[in-house]
């Protein structure tokens, strides 16, 4: 391995430019009163670029008989039109961009399991913003500049693994760009190359767990001592066993393809109580979905983003169905936090009556010692009853007698917390499919109606 630690300037090249990527960006320490005073400019600036240049923004804003001047103060966004994965999926492919191919770097689709995906694009400058706001997240979260980082988020038209790449690069790490899957190899170059910091989904940092373990290696004496992890929702719980799984500090990571990728909310290692959203490049609401009324700090209900600075695909007030509630900045007291997901309305169980999430069930399952993180929930509809059955494995150093008692506490537990009768069925340890990314927890074979 290289020991040479002095830099050697190529004297036939300009210098590279030297930003200090080790030191908190301007705006991340800005105050409350200055952040909301850039939004309130660029937000003017956003309106009125959208209404100009896409001629969806226009008829919308134009049938709802508002216009970008009547935004006269922050409060003001209220009086425009939400704007939701329907809408940009009528602008397919192209029709959402705000500027010509010419000024196009990059296109990326998301991952549209049903339907058409959606398409985005990035121009130099939002590539530019989307870079420094992933490293801003790396940084802190922990990871540091020399560090290498090992990218196991999936390349391709998925924001993930490009995203954190540049952000990693930006921040001055090394990456490897190792994408999702093939999980012998993952365990192979972790191994080898001793990274400090793995990027990937919390499902799939378990999935390389058992790609050590399969090994014979222990997880907890890799050279990794930060994850940052995101692109699903995961709970403390998760977190913690995570934690524990590889003796490392995982931070979480949010964001979304439409409004810009990875890095629109960053977690700090130190405290560790949720994301902190950088609103210096995006303004966050929560609304009650079924009402469309802005709630209060605090509230729970659906985030909703307008980006500040977007240039190619301008984006004003998206329903991002994600559930969470907003509160004040802890380690940026500037930028509001969000706390973590809870689920996204689409994703949401109603069965018989009552509402649950997969996190819930994550959130449960966790607290009993001899049942594993590694679980599915079916849905059917015997006797045009719907039931839901917890399929979950058993942990590997625990006989299935125990585990058949983790399963009675489970299931007593979501009875009185969650308010659902589930079966429980106790599965062998690697009998669920793994994932190499974002995970598939419902499977829903409930006949169609
Ligand atoms: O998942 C972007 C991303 C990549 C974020 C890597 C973080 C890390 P999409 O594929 O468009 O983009 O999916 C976005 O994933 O609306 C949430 O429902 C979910 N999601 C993303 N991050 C988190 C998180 C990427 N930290 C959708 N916690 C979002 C919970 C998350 N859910």
């Amino acid at each position: 391995m290289c020991t040479m630690t002095t830099s050697i300037a190529n004297p036939y090249l300009p210098a590279a430019p030297g930003v200090d990527r080790s030191v908190p960006d301007p705006e991340e320490l800005m105050s409350r009163d200055e952040i909301e005073a850039l939004q309130f400019e660029r937000l003017r600036w956003s309106l009125h670029y959208a209404y100009e240049n896409v001629p969806a923004y226009r008829e919308l804003y134009d049938q709802h008989g508002v216009h970008p001047s009547d935004f006269k103060r922050l409060e003001d966004l209220r009086l425009f039109p939400y704007t939701d994965k329907e809408f940009l999926r009528k602008a397919y492919p192209f029709k959402g961009f705000a500027v010509d191919f010419s000024e196009i770097r990059r296109i990326h689709a998301s991952s549209g399991t049903t339907g058409q995906p959606t398409v985005v694009a990035y121009t130099e400058n939002d590539l530019a913003t989307w870079a420094t706001l992933v490293a801003r997240c790396l940084r802190i979260s922990g990871v540091r500049s020399g560090e290498r980082v090992h990218n196991a988020y999936g390349y391709g038209l998925f924001t993930g693994g490009l995203g954190a790449h540049y952000g990693a690069e930006r921040l001055g790490c090394a990456v490897i760009p190792m994408s999702g899957g093939q999980t012998e190899k993952q365990v192979q170059l972790i191994t080898d190359f001793e990274p400090a910091a793995i990027l990937c989904t919390p499902t799939y940092l378990l999935t390389i767990a058992d790609g050590f373990r399969a090994r014979g290696l222990d997880p907890r004496k890799t050279s990794l001592r930060h994850a940052v992890l995101g692109a699903e929702p995961w709970t403390e719980e998760m977190r913690r066993e995570i934690e524990q799984t590889f003796d490392i500090t995982a931070s979480d990571i949010y964001g979304l393809s439409e409004v810009m990728g990875p890095g629109v909310a960053g977690e700090s290692a130190e405290t560790k109580d949720g994301l902190h959203i950088w609103e210096d490049h995006f303004r966050p609401e929560i609304i009650d979905p079924m009402t469309d009324e802005v709630l209060e700090m605090g509230r729970p209900g659906e985030l909703v983003f307008t980006a500040l600075t977007k240039e190619a695909l301008p984006i004003i007030r998206y329903r991002t169905h994600d559930l969470t509630r907003l509160l004040p900045g802890t380690a940026r007291p500037g930028h509001r936090r969000m706390g973590k997901i809870t689920g996204r309305s689409d994703d949401m169980i109603i069965l018989r009556g009552v509402n649950l999430f997969p996190s819930q069930i994550e959130e449960l399952a966790l607290q009993i010692p001899s049942l594993s993180p590694h679980f599915q929930l079916v849905l059917t509809r015997p006797d045009r009853m719907d039931q839901m059955s917890v399929r979950i494995e058993r942990r590997e150093d625990v006989a299935r007698e125990v585990a058949e008692e983790g399963a009675k506490r489970l299931q007593h537990e979501i009875k009185t917390k969650i308010g659902s009768s589930a079966a429980i069925l106790i599965e062998e340890p690697g009998a669920l499919q793994r994932s190499s990314g974002k995970i598939r927890r419902i499977f829903d074979e409930r006949p169609k109606e």
